[in-house]
This record gives structure tokens, C-alpha cells and sequence, in this order.
């Protein structure tokens, strides 16, 4: 069986873009924060859109199931294999085109990296609206396929408003697309039921960016504050304000000292405080004024402000530098929640509480994006298996009003905690659309739905 597939996809996509390998697939086998992995019966390379068909073709004439995988950045599992699945790596997806300046696109092939599509926006005189941490690595088919938030997502929403029109490859072998059209109400909107689909409705093979105008002025201000309780309240103060405002993010003092250490880097502020909130304004003329009198108004004499570039990528540092500095001291349980702003001090407490009852020696460390309500609960301590600290959590934020993933997406870590925030008619209609599209279950099987 595995001889004739792997023969199969030697003829779809050429013998050495089948890794069979144990050494070549390990990095394959294993997500970005070694908290899943799996072995795969062989990772597929394929070049284009074509190949992709071939690969599909010989899998379901195979029966064997796929595990998409872009840039294997994702925090919940579903991009590694849970046994026996064949990977289908789309990193080499990588044709992009000529921004098309009039109507603000480019056209992008699923493994071009953010970073790549930024560079590209930017050499046009705009920006691609998204960026995150893992901007080197994460790529537009994963970024679609997650529907990934990010810093900016306060100002342009996430991925999926970015998204024009989705190239993919659906189970039975057909590659649908769609012109990039503004308009466009000719019947269901597919591109967008696979943006956030995990992987499990269809492969992306490229995607129609929408780009964003770009804001040349940019400041940032890192404030330091007593409580959660103060940020969100500074945040309802400034919002308003600063129509400028590009992101607002925040960490706390725990998470900054891992950060610290890890990094080797001093102190951002001579006094430590227990939270502090990363704001961000980008504009076309200068937006410092703007943001200093909106602070002012909010009650802050004293902010670290810098509207260099190397400044401001410092201050950035202290927030990005934590999901590096996290698990350089262990395997995390990664919690991305979300919740409404004025709950979070209330959610956040309440959290750590529930981790206390079912694992007493953890180290709960919260950041995140403060302006989406969203809520990075990183646990440490307890075993890679053990899911009662992340049930314990994902409960507090379904009893806060919130959502059991705001941004990283259900994957497998969070299938079986669905029902916490979906009802049984929108679990039965995710079914029916799986069933629809994917009647084999043969795309990404054990993600999203249980
Ligand atoms: P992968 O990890 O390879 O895959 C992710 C999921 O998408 C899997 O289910 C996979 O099967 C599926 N998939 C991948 N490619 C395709 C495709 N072409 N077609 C169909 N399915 C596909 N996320 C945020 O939302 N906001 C952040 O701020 C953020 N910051 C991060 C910072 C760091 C340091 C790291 C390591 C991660 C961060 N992430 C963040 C998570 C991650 O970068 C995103 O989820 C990203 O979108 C994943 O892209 P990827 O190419 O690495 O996808
Ligand atoms: C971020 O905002 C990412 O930095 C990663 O979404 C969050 O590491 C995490 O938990
Ligand atoms: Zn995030």
C-alpha cells in the first residue's frame, strides 16, 4: 500500500519532493511548540496548484488522509500529524506577483512567507495590513487557513479581511478560484468558508491580498500600569483619540522578567510595575502629538515614547520576545482566548484561579492583544498531554462572554472544547459542511470539529 502511493505521489510531484526519510521529515513531525507531534507515512512537496490536484488525486485514490502544512508556526497542533497521515507541505508555493497598485492586490502562492508579501507591499508603497511575530516563517496559505489576527488586527481586522478571492484545491480533486472582484455576490462566497477551515475543508494553494495604504509616521508609547483592570479602562480612554491607533497590546511584569532573562536585554522602565500596555499610532504626518495628548487626557504623565524605528522595534521586543522567551522554559499550554474588554481583569483573575484548582504548582503568564480582547493564557508546568489546565480555562473564558480561541484557531488542541462556545445546531451545521465538502474525511481528520 505505501509502496504504491508513495509511487503515486513520486509521479505527482517528482521523487525528491517525497520525503520518507526519518531525519528529513522530523522537522515535519513536530509543531513549533513541541507540544504535538506525530509520525507521517511521507511529506509531499509539491510546486503549484497542479501538483497539489496530483497530490490530492493519489491520496484519496490511496485513502490516505493529509495534514496541509505551510510554515509550521501554529499554535494548536493541527499542522503536524497525529499518525500515519501524508504531510503536504505547500512551502514551495512560493510564485508572487506584481502588486497591482490600482486595485491594492497581489496575488501570492500559499508558501509565501509574510515577511515576503510585507517587503513586496512596501516596495509598492503600501502594506500587506497584517503582521505578527512569526512574520519569517508563517505563510499566506497558513495565514488564510487560520485566519490569523495579529498587532494590526485592531486597525484592519484579521486575514480574512484581507482576503480578495482563495485558490484552493477542494477533497474531490477540483481547484476552485475566483476573481478578485470588489463586488462579487454570484453565489456562496467559498473563499471565505475556507479562511479559518484549519485545513480541514480545502487546500490553498494562493490567495488575492488585499493590501493596505501605509502609514509612514508611526510612535509607539509602553505604558506602565497597576492592574488589567487600568489598561482596559486606558484603552477605552485613548480609543476614541487616536484615530491613529495601530495596535495596543499589553504583557505583565512575570512575563516581562522571562522575557528579560531570556534576551538578556535591561529593563524597559526604571520601575517595574505589575501590567504595561504597548500602544502603537501610524499615520501619514506625524501622529506623536495625537498620541501624547490622548494619554495626557487619560490621566499618564509618565510613558516610554519612541518614534524611531529601532526604538520602537525595541519596545516591540519586550512583547513579541514571549512566546520565544515561554518556551525556552518549557513545553507551554497555549490558551488564545478571547473576551470583552471590560472582563478581562475579571477573566484574567478568575483563569488563574481555575489553574491554582487543577494544577497548584503551574506558572500561569497572560499578554496579548489588549484592543481584540484577546488573551495569550500560557501555562507551565504541567505534562504535554494533560488538557485539564486548558479546559480550566477555555471554561472561564466561555462563562466570561468570551471565545475558546480568538486567534490561533481550534486545531486539535481545542476540538474536544468546542461545545463550550458553539451550540449543537452550529456544531451539526459545521458537520454538514465538512460532510459536504470532505465526505472521505480525508482533509486534516481529528481538527476543528471532534
Ligand atoms: P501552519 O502552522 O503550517 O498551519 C496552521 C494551520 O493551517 C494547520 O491547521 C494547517 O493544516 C493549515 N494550513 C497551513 N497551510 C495551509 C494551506 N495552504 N491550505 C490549507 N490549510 C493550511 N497567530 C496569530 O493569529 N497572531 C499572532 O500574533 C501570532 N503570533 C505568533 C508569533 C510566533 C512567534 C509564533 C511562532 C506563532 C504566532 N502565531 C500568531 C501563530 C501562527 O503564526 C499563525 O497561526 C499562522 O497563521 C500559521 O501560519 P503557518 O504558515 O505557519 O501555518
Ligand atoms: C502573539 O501574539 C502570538 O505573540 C503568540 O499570538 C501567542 O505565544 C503565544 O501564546
Ligand atoms: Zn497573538
Amino acid at each position: 500500500m505505501t509502496d504504491t502511493l508513495t509511487a503515486a505521489l513520486s509521479d505527482a510531484v517528482g521523487e525528491r519532493h517525497v520525503l520518507l526519510d526519518d531525519d528529513v521529515r522530523a522537522p515535519f513531525e513536530v509543531d513549533w511548540t513541541g507540544r504535538y507531534r506525530g509520525v507521517a507515512r511521507a511529506v509531499v512537496r509539491p510546486a503549484d496548484a497542479a501538483e497539489v490536484v496530483a497530490v490530492i488525486g493519489a491520496c484519496r485514490a490511496h485513502g490516505a488522509a493529509v495534514v496541509p502544512q505551510g510554515g509550521n508556526t501554529g499554535m494548536v497542533g493541527a499542522g503536524v500529524p497525529r499518525g500515519g497521515e501524508v504531510v503536504l507541505s505547500l512551502a514551495r508555493l512560493r510564485a508572487l506577483g506584481e502588486v497591482d497598485r490600482a486595485a491594492a492586490q497581489v496575488q501570492a502562492g500559499a508558501g509565501v512567507t509574510l515577511a515576503e508579501l510585507q517587503a513586496s507591499a512596501l516596495a509598492a508603497g503600501l502594506d500587506a495590513g497584517v503582521d505578527l511575530g512569526a512574520r519569517d516563517s508563517a505563510t499566506v496559505g497558513g495565514l488564510a487557513a487560520t485566519n490569523a489576527g495579529g498587532i494590526r488586527a485592531l486597525r484592519h481586522g484579521t486575514v480574512r479581511a484581507r482576503v480578495a478571492a482563495v485558490q484552493a484545491v477542494l477533497a474531490d480533486g477540483t481547484l476552485v478560484e475566483r476573481p478578485a472582484l470588489l463586488k462579487d455576490n454570484a453565489g456562496y462566497d467559498l473563499s471565505s468558508l475556507l479562511v479559518g477551515s484549519e485545513g480541514t475543508l480545502g487546500i490553498i494553494t494562493g490567495v488575492r491580498w488585499r493590501l493596505v495604504p501605509l502609514y509612514t509616521s508611526r510612535v509607539a508609547a509602553l505604558v506602565s500600569l497597576d492592574s488589567l483592570q487600568q489598561a482596559a479602562e486606558l484603552l477605552t480612554a485613548v480609543r476614541p483619540r487616536l484615530p491613529s491607533l495601530h495596535a495596543a497590546d499589553f504583557f505583565v511584569d512575570e512575563g516581562l522578567q522571562l522575557v528579560l532573562d531570556h534576551l538578556g536585554l535591561p529593563a524597559p522602565v526604571r520601575t517595574r510595575s505589575p501590567v504595561y500596555v504597548l500602544l502603537e499610532c501610524a499615520a501619514l504626518g506625524d501622529p506623536t502629538e495625537e498620541l501624547a495628548q490622548a494619554l495626557g487626557e487619560a490621566g499618564v504623565d509618565d510613558a516610554v515614547v519612541a518614534d524611531d524605528s529601532a526604538e520602537r522595534e525595541r519596545l516591540w521586543r519586550f512583547r513579541e520576545g514571549h512566546t520565544e522567551a515561554l518556551s525556552a522554559a518549557g513545553v507551554p499550554h497555549k490558551c488564545d482566548v478571547g473576551v470583552p474588554l471590560a472582563r478581562l481583569a475579571e477573566f484574567a483573575a478568575r483563569a488563574t484561579e481555575a489553574v491554582g484548582r487543577v494544577a497548584p504548582r503551574a506558572r500561569v503568564i497572560v499578554f496579548g492583544h489588549l484592543g481584540d480582547g484577546n488573551v495569550h493564557v500560557n501555562v507551565l508546568g504541567p505534562d504535554p498531554g494533560d488538557y485539564a489546565v486548558d479546559e480550566a480555562v477555555l471554561r472561564v473564558a466561555a462563562a466570561c462572554g468570551g471565545t475558546i480561541s480568538a486567534e490561533h484557531g481550534v486545531g486539535v488542541a481545542k476540538a474536544l472544547f468546542l461545545g463550550l462556545v458553539r451550540s449543537p445546531g452550529e456544531l451539526a451545521a459545521m458537520a454538514a459542511i465538512k460532510r459536504a465538502l470532505d465526505p472521505g474525511g480525508m482533509l486534516n481528520p481529528g481538527a476543528v470539529l471532534p
